[in-house]
């Protein structure tokens, strides 16, 4: 008998709550019935009949759902097609997904610059502090600084941006951004997740402990002379496969940009509401933030194009800079956002005034480059606290996000594995976990704060994206680091491959399949070109199996909220 995970079952890895849906697809288009039985195999304690058979018009394949949500009990099981065929085992549980949340946030322990992590809290994945980050050059890029020449700043902390060594002030942007909507929107739960960080036994949440090591860095990035804030903080080139105490290159900060200020501004906006509580134990922080965001509004509008071009820059400048660009040709959603942070936090409508909310009738799906959906949120999550000219706009913002939820739910029952995610191939791209994590996001907010006859499904749907990330999906990974049977074990990430240890660090999220991924990273031992199916746990795919901070930051999120939803 061969108990081994078959590579035809795919299943969410981890488990299932009691009275959740609960679904399994095979590859298989001749598939009668299935077994649920205990995890020592001993009893059968629930068989089922397949449905429909379903084709995988991306990759041809046949797929099979299998569906036993009338089964209740808690306990560990496997499924099983035959003697032959079974899978590993899983939960069926209340707060299945808790380890989840706690290890996706810890994710962002590991990612600390400028601080050692000692075994305390790292445990085998203890390392050496790397990049001081005190001794940082202005780029000649940002000469038209008023700062005299030979500057030197400081600029230390925050958090590696992903499997490389550099802190971008864009990506930080949406990742604080969504970490800090996690307290807003479900503060119970989010407040009770315990890190085992250094902070752990402070009076803040960990969550906001975590937040705050990358806020305080951002804060740096800004030219207190003028309000602007640089666009990274960067080597020139990226590092070798290195530890980070090890990486030793000369750090720049370049050219401002109106997309980091702007980002910035959103996020210190926001902040600056999140943090007002904890006045006490963070005295004058909620202004300091609240004063950065005015500045860098400020700035922004009076520099609305100065867009960051790194080809032009380094056209221009020397040495030229060739890591990670976050480039962006259209700063008018990061403008939309930053003005709905600071008018929910001031309450004063000329932030409101300064911007067109609904340009056209699009919710586009966030994500680093897309903002314009932030501040949707934003409002319907501090509804009640807005002035008239922005209570008189809900109906229309909810409106908005409605059809986004529409959009992303409708068809999850009829696609290949029962997930939102994977409806379209354009699912596929750069960062696709990161995809299905935002559609989630999306799906709860609308969950949360609109009141169409969808909602149900809504919960739904974002409960079957964790189950798309975490294994039910064409290539049967798992995308979590150290969460699941079959996970990532070469993520394109500098520590896990530099620190000498098996396993990678764990609770980080894989950028995961992504249609065009070969052509990017050229990498060798791809096996498949259907997009669902591009994927390689290699460690030179770095357009497939990189890590990111704004990829954890919404799962984050997802099992965060669920947690928090799972009764409903
Ligand atoms: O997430 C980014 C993705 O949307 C882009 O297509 C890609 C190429 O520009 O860059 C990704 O971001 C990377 C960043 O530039 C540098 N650090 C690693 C990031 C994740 O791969």
């Amino acid at each position: 008998i061969i108990y081994g995970q078959s590579d035809s079952i795919r299943l969410n890895q981890l488990g299932y709550y009691p009275n959740a849906t609960k679904q399994i697809a095979v590859l298989s288009d001749s598939a009668k019935t299935f077994k649920i039985m205990t995890a020592d195999r001993k009893q059968v304690v629930f068989s089922g009949k397949f449905k429909d058979g379903r084709k995988d018009s991306l990759s041809g394949k046949s797929v099979q759902i299998a569906d036993f949500s009338a089964f209740t009990r808690p306990g560990k099981y496997v499924f099983a097609l035959s003697k032959q065929t079974q899978s590993e085992p899983f939960a069926i549980k209340a707060n299945v997904y808790r380890p989840l949340a706690i290890g996706s946030l810890k994710g962002f322990y590991y990612q600390r610059v400028s601080t050692p992590l000692p075994a305390e809290f790292a445990g085998e994945w203890a390392r050496p502090a790397g990049h001081p980050d005190t001794q940082v050059q202005i780029h000649p890029s940002a000469a038209s600084d008023k700062r005299p020449k030979g500057t030197i700043i400081s600029s230390p902390g925050g958090w590696y941006d992903a499997g490389d060594y550099n802190k971008y002030i864009v990506n930080s942007g949406i990742t604080v951004g969504t970490l800090l909507s996690v307290l807003e929107d479900f503060p119970t739960t989010a407040k009770a997740l315990k890190t085992a960080i250094p902070e752990t036994d402070n009076a803040l949440p960990d969550l906001l402990d975590e937040t705050l090591w990358n806020l305080r860095w951002m804060l740096t990035m800004q030219d207190p002379n003028d309000g602007g804030v640089y666009h990274k903080l960067t080597n020139a080139k990226f590092d070798g496969m290195i530890m980070p105490d090890k990486a030793t290159s000369t750090r720049y900060v370049v050219q401002k940009s109106v997309t980091a200020a702007l980002d910035f501004t959103a996020v210190m906006a926001q902040a600056s509401r999140v943090l007002k509580p904890y006045e006490k134990q963070l005295p004058g922080l909620a202004d300091s933030c609240l004063q950065a965001a005015k500045l860098a509004w400020q700035w922004a509008e009076a520099n609305p194009n100065t867009l960051y071009d790194q080809d032009a820059m380094n056209k221009r400048f020397k040495p030229d800079v060739v890591t990670g660009a976050y480039g962006d040709k259209d700063a008018s959603d990061e403008r939309m956002w930053a003005a709905t942070e600071l008018y929910v936090t001031t309450k004063d409508d000329a932030y409101y005034k300064a911007v067109k909310l609904f340009p056209d009738d699009k919710t586009p799906l966030p994500s680093w480059a897309q903002v314009r959906t932030l501040a949707y949120y934003a409002l319907v999550r501090n509804a009640a606290s807005l002035t008239q000219l922005g209570k008189r706009d809900l109906p229309m913002v909810k409106r908005h996000l409605m059809e986004l939820a529409d959009r992303i739910s409708n068809g999850t029952e009829r696609q290949p594995y029962g997930t939102a995610m994977g409806q379209s191939a354009s699912d596929f791209i750069w960062g696709s976990s990161a995809e299905a994590a935002n559609q989630g996001i999306a799906l709860l907010v609308a969950y949360k704060y609109t009141s169409g006859p969808n909602k149900k499904q809504y919960l739904r749907s974002a409960l079957s994206n964790l189950d798309y990330l975490l294994g039910r999906n064409a290539i049967g990974y798992s995308f979590v680091t150290g969460f699941g049977t079959k996970t990532p074990l070469h993520p394109h990430h500098r520590p896990s491959i530099a620190d000498g240890i098996d396993a990678p660090v764990p609770g980080l999220l894989s950028g995961g399949t992504n249609a065009k991924a070969a052509q990017q990273d050229k990498c060798a031992g791809y096996t498949s070109t259907a997009p669902d199916e591009v994927y390689l746990d290699a460690d030179c795919s770095y357009a497939s199996n990189e890590i990111a901070i704004n990829w954890n930051a919404p799962l984050v999120y997802l099992t965060t909220a669920l947690e928090a939803l799972q009764e409903e």
